[in-house]
């Protein structure tokens, strides 16, 4: 046996190793990539983090992901895009100035320069030249030119809107910022404002955006949270003429085949046509329901109220009068915002009609004919159309007995012949608001020009500065209240005019922050770098951008592709992506104790205590193998004990290895595999088929769990491997350099030094991944007869030439043998590759 233990050998110590490497791959700039156009093209990209102040473990795993599939695509050739940057603007900086006395950028600039050190300590294999923060007037500059680019393209508009308005923070919510009524910070009830704001046209690519859902490889489950957010629903849009008046009303519905069932007209508060109702009887319901938020999912919550406009509507096919009533559950957003109520086979019609009194006429009957009673309950399934004619003006004409399909293509088509309908599309997607009355964003570059009205600022006036010096935030936006950012003069006739004082919704800067790091100085938004680059082929983080942020990159990649090969001089040539992210991975939670770790539930584990005591590695690999990457993970102390131990082990193995056998000439391409005996065919069947396991799963699954504990258990038989001469000593360094390079891009660190103290280049980054044997994976089987007293007890397959020893307990171990070897066998005769004899 040639291994020896030596104490002379140098120990684990992650933290001499670590910034060594890390110091190595720096001054080789070893992750600085260029379009490489004989190479093909990689980007892996991580959600990029807003900088509160340091790392949690959830970022610890998002960026450990995509670094592991970088190193691995790196070192299978592929030139390999990596990039980091900051999500900077946002309502926490504000928050923790007001805290802290710090303003805004000191804040946000002082996190990123500690969480950058504590990036660079994780040893990811960023191109750090590409880091961007969208806070630098070097970012959002762009996003101020493309603005004014969409402007032109009349994608932006701008119009007074209802919002919901959070009385504490002073600002606007978006939907999904309202909790139960109350804005998701303060916990103060939303009120509801009028102000102007603009509104990028998303809504233009509802359609695009829906359809090419399907084409992404995408988690199905994301997939289907953006096509319900996108919300398309087909149906008709009828027209009822109000008495007495010169109005019409739309209304929106999904069942034209239950339009004589409709015995009211219900509107939004809002609607335009509220001005000609009785305002007596209405105005303490509007005031009312102003209080309310404004989402979907604050109605459905709400008890459904209304009141009666005074005001009347001619049903268009049937001719009655119908009443027209303002109901709070009517949204203005959505269609028309007006709906047509059907009692008999809607509920909350039903429940409205029975609250008011209102009339309930059933129009469809079930399938089955079987009896319902439309009092107590609405019918709301499609069936059979009854008590459903016209009047003389359409002859009479009746649905009755069609079903839903023949009875809406009908009704249909007659209102469409008589201009009292049309068929209709619609998407639940609002226009997206991006203005927020919030200072630590983005300013909107628009002014307002007592002559020229409300422009775009001069594209060459730009970036409108966000002034960052003597920020006072204790009464909302300072940029309200500061002359010297708002006063200004008009570009075109010189007159005075006033800024835009509000700034972007922070989702502006994260929709093209991916493109940017393409182009990432260039002296333009983008350039033709980004056609290499884009699309992003891996996308990792965290299920909670599934909706809006995912959108909202993937109208921006749309809006892009349609505006700049048209406005930027080094793209006219080029074909952009219509979407951004090809495959995204969500990566699951990091739980503690069964919940989520977060610093409101004071569960948290900080990362930095793990580094400091453990090092990069041990982190790095203990989050790849608690879990598969999609999963939840949950923490666990003696598991990052157990990924240490292992390090260590493994170092110990390699370095008593290296210790004995580096000088030697020691090459596997001395290992003839058919030469080898049945030990050494063993063993590296094990070797080879761990690597094409390891291999598999880094492609194809990115399942880093089971690639680990493959090498583990590979670590182990290694170690079990007794040496007795060169040709093992082969295999073995052979094993042990499979297991550096295919842990390598999971704890980069420790394998670049082992790969280093083996007598090579330490910088691993492009070395190649070791390919599999395939000779090696074929196990040459055989069946072997086991007799007992010379009587045949059983048939085993096994390895060819299997050493005798293994032989005999092979034989031994099998159930029916045993129940005829009751005693210690007297002898054992075997005839190599054929039979074994026990006599007992
Ligand atoms: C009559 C009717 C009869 C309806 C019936 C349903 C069942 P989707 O598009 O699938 O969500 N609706 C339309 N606009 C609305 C608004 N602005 N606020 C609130 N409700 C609105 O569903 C469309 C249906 O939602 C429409 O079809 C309308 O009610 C309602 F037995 O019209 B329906
Ligand atoms: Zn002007």
């Amino acid at each position: 046996m040639m291994k020896t233990n030596d104490n002379t050998l140098p120990e684990y110590n992650p933290h001499l190793i670590e910034p060594e490497i890390q110091k190595l791959w720096e001054t080789n700039k070893s992750f600085e990539v260029t379009e490489d156009t004989t190479k093909e093209k990689d980007y892996c990209l991580s959600m990029f983090p807003y900088p509160s102040g340091k790392l949690h473990m959830g970022h610890v795993r998002n960026y450990t992901i995509t670094d592991a599939i970088s190193r691995f695509k790196r070192m299978n050739g592929k030139n390999v895009l990596h990039p980091i940057g900051w999500d900077s603007f946002g309502l926490p900086a504000e928050n923790a100035s007001m805290q802290n006395k710090k303003p805004p950028s000191e804040w946000t600039h002082t996190n990123i320069a500690y969480m950058k050190e504590q990036l660079k300590q994780m040893g990811f294999s960023y191109d750090w030249k590409r880091e961007l923060a969208t806070c630098t007037s070097d970012y959002y500059k762009w996003e101020q030119w493309f603005f004014i680019q969409m402007y032109k393209k009349n994608l932006v508009y701008r119009k007074n809107s209802i919002v919901n308005w959070d009385p504490v923070d002073k600002t606007v919510l978006a939907n999904e910022q309202v909790i139960d009524g109350r804005g998701w910070r303060s916990n103060a009830i939303v009120e509801r404002r009028e102000i102007p704001q603009w509104f990028l046209r998303i809504t233009n690519y509802a359609k695009e955006i829906l359809e090419d859902t399907d084409t992404l490889n995408w988690p199905d489950e994301v997939k289907q949270m953006q096509k319900n957010w996108i919300g398309q629903s087909k149906g008709t849009e009828i027209i009822f003429i109000v008495e007495n008046l010169d109005y019409k009303i739309k209304v929106f519905t999904t069942r034209p085949d239950t339009l004589f069932g409709a015995t009211f007209i219900a509107i939004a508060t809002e609607h335009p046509l509220v001005k000609y109702a009785n305002q007596e009887n209405i105005n303490d319901f509007i005031e009312e329901t102003k209080k309310t938020a404004i989402n979907e999912a604050a109605i459905e919550t709400l008890e459904k109220k209304g009141v009666f406009s005074g005001l009347y509507a001619i049903h268009p096919l049937s001719g009655d009068k119908i009443p027209i009533w303002i109901a709070n559950f009517v949204l203005i957003e959505y269609g028309t915002g007006a709906i047509m109520s059907v009692p008999a086979h809607d509920e909350r019609d039903h429940a409205f009609a029975l609250k008011y009194n209102l009339p309930i006429v059933q129009v469809i009957k079930p399938k089955d004919n079987s009896n319902i009673d439309i009092s107590s309950e609405a019918f709301t399934q499609k069936g059979i159309l009854i008590n459903s004619c016209t009047s003389d003006k359409y002859n009479n004409v009746s649905f009755d007995d069609m079903n839903f399909n023949e009875a809406s293509d009908a009704i249909n088509s007659l209102l469409i012949d008589n201009n009292l309908g049309a068929v209709k599309t619609n998407y639940r997607l609002r226009d997206w608001g991006v203005s927020r009355q919030r200072y630590w964003g983005c300013p909107i570059p628009m002014i307002n020009c007592e002559q020229c009205g409300c422009i775009p600022e001069d594209e060459k006036n730009l970036p409108v500065l966000l002034p960052i010096d003597n920020i006072n935030l204790d009464n909302g936006s300072p940029l309200k209240t500061m002359k010297e950012f708002y006063e200004t003069n008009c570009h075109i006739c010189k007159s005075k005019a006033i800024r835009e004082t509000d700034t972007f919704d922070t989702f502006f800067e994260s929709s093209w922050y991916f493109a940017r790091y393409c182009s990432y100085d260039a002296d333009v938004m983008l350039d033709d770098r980004v056609s290499y680059w884009m699309p992003v082929d891996q996308y990792v983080g965290g299920i909670e951008h599934a909706i809006l942020h995912l959108l909202y990159s993937r109208f921006f990649q749309k809006a892009m592709a349609d505006i700049l090969p048209y406005t930027i001089d080094s793209l006219k040539e080029h074909i952009l992506p219509r979407e951004p992210f090809t495959s995204l991975l969500t990566q699951g939670m990091v739980l503690q104790g069964g919940v989520k770790m977060s610093k409101s539930k004071g569960n948290t584990v900080d990362p930095q205590e793990l580094i400091d005591k453990y090092g990069a590695d041990t982190v790095r690999l203990f989050t790849m193998f608690a879990a598969p990457p999609t999963i939840s993970l949950e923490w666990s102390n003696t598991g990052v004990e157990g990924a240490y131990r292992f390090l260590k082990r493994f170092w110990r193995l390699a370095t008593n290895h290296i210790k004995n056998v580096s000088l030697k000439n020691n090459n596997s391409t001395n290992i003839v595999h058919s030469k080898l005996n049945s030990k050494q065919k063993n063993i590296r069947n094990k070797i080879h088929s761990t690597l094409a396991k390891v291999i598999d799963d880094y492609n194809r699954r990115f399942t880093f769990n089971t690639v680990i504990a493959a090498l583990m258990e590979l670590t182990n038989a290694l170690n079990k491997f007794e040496i007795s001469d060169d040709i093992d000593t082969y295999i073995y360094d052979e094993g042990i350099k499979i297991i550096i390079l295919s842990l390598s891009p999971i704890t980069p660190h420790i394998s670049s030094k082992l790969w280093e103290m083996m007598g090579n280049n330490p910088d691993i980054t492009f070395i190649d991944f070791p390919v599999v044997d395939t000779e090696a994976l074929e196990v040459d089987q055989l069946e072997i007869i086991v007799q007992v007293n010379g009587k045949l007890r059983a048939k085993i397959l096994v390895t060819k030439d299997l050493e005798d020893d293994e032989l005999k307990s092979t034989a031994l171990e099998n159930q029916n043998v045993k129940k005829f070897v009751t005693s210690t066998p007297k002898k054992i005769i075997i005839v190599k590759n054929k039979l074994v004899n026990i006599v007992v």
